[in-house]
């Protein structure tokens, strides 16, 4: 069973992923890593953190002449900012300096502080982080690469930030180079203006924002998942890896919350065959009984606004309990460009991980012919 495990502190010396149950033979670019690890960083709204880092993935184990093993790949992303945090960070010598005493609310410090018994949230925030992000895109920008043979195809833009919402057209043809060129990674010129506009103004008031992202997964076949087990249900693992993802609140597949508001005809999507099964159209997003449909995955999570705030809330002082203002740390006021990244990788992570579940081998020569064999007798049913 494909699996990921992250380690490092925002501020350490570097992020480490170890990603296991890779099938031997997989063609793998680091470059195809570091692409995704550029795209993370991008976007109207980050912080000065970005300006320091140039985040680029080295691979450690795992992967020899450009094909994977099958052994685990483990994977290490440089923190350039350590260099600063040394003195502070260090796991012997740290001075424990630029301690913080008045927790964030929405962040994770005081309670994560209550568990772990920290009185300096540092503690805390250092791995809560969602610098974290960096190694989860790194992961899924490895495995996705096992998918490219079967042409499997990852999108994502950012459907809403704050109040302005672009509302336009996925299926236009320029669509998603459009998003790739936008600051704030929208598909609509117009839309991104006025979400820049917004993203200034919330700045100047010392406040931050979220959004809704949106992912589509463009041609995976019928039958990843489960309507047999609950906990190999592929929309539930979606939802789950989706929702672990830092600040995000909310994920939807399909219409989602919508479907809830109006009769079954206009939820349920009509079946039809022209050479094969497909769907008029596609409300479900792509999962009907907890398994891919072979229509496009449609995917949207809800990202909260980064509790950092410039003009901090009320918080409480951890020594002596007084009323005071939240800590500042350095952060960004909009970071959803960078979240559209973050889900899209997860959500490849999670496909690849149904999609090898499914056509289980150790080398990807036995996933292929298991592949073939499948949607031979499902292009024929
Ligand atoms: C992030 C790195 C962090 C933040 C941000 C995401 O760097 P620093 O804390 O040094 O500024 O910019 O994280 C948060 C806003 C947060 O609350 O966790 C990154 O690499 O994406």
């Amino acid at each position: 069973m494909l699996r990921y495990f992250t380690a490092g502190e925002t501020h350490g010396k570097c992020l480490t992923v170890i990603v296991e149950g890779m099938p031997s033979g997989v063609k793998i670019s680091v470059d195809k890593i570091n692409e995704q690890l550029k795209r993370r960083q991008k976007g109207y709204g980050r912080g000065g953190r970005m300006s320091i880092e140039s985040d680029s993935a080295e691979i450690l184990s795992g992967v020899r002449g450009g094909y994977t093993l099958g052994s685990p790949v483990a994977i290490k992303i440089e923190n350039k900012d350590w260099k600063n945090w040394e003195e502070i960070m260090g796991a012997e010598t740290s001075n424990g300096k630029r301690s913080v005493d008045c927790p964030r609310p929405g962040h994770a410090d005081l309670t994560g502080g209550m568990k772990y018994n920290h009185k300096d949230f540092r503690n805390v925030l250092e791995r809560a982080s969602a610098r974290e992000t960096a190694a989860r895109v790194a992961a899924g920008a490895l495995v996705r690469q096992a998918l490219e043979p079967f042409g499997i195809e990852f999108l994502s833009h950012v459907k809403r930030i704050g109040e302005i919402e672009d509302t336009s057209d996925v299926n236009d043809a320029d669509f998603f180079r459009r998003v790739s060129e936008s600051p704030v990674s929208f598909g609509n010129v117009e839309a991104a203006k006025r979400a820049m506009e917004y993203i200034d103004k919330i700045k100047a008031d010392g406040e931050s924002c979220g959004g809704v992202v949106e992912v589509i997964v463009k041609g995976v076949p019928a039958g990843l998942g489960s309507y047999v087990h609950y906990d190999r249900k592929l929309d539930a693992n979606l939802a789950f890896a989706v929702m672990s993802v830092q600040a995000i609140k909310g994920v939807e597949i399909g219409m989602g919350f919508g479907a809830s508001e109006v009769s079954g005809s206009k939820v349920h999507d009509e079946i039809e065959y022209n050479n094969g099964f497909s769907r008029v159209t596609n409300n479900a997003g792509g999962i009907e009984g907890g398994m891919s449909n072979g229509q496009p995955i449609v995917l949207r999570a809800a990202m909260k606004p980064i509790p950092t705030l410039y003009n901090p809330l009320r918080t409480v002082n951890i020594n002596d309990k007084s009323v005071h203002k939240a800590t500042v740390e350095r952060s960004d006021v909009c970071a959803v460009p960078a979240c559209s990244v973050v889900v899209e990788n997860v959500t490849a992570f999670e496909i690849t991980k149904a999609f090898l579940d499914k056509f289980s081998g150790d080398c990807i020569d036995d996933v292929k012919a298991y592949y073939d064999i499948y949607t031979d007798r499902i292009n024929k049913f």
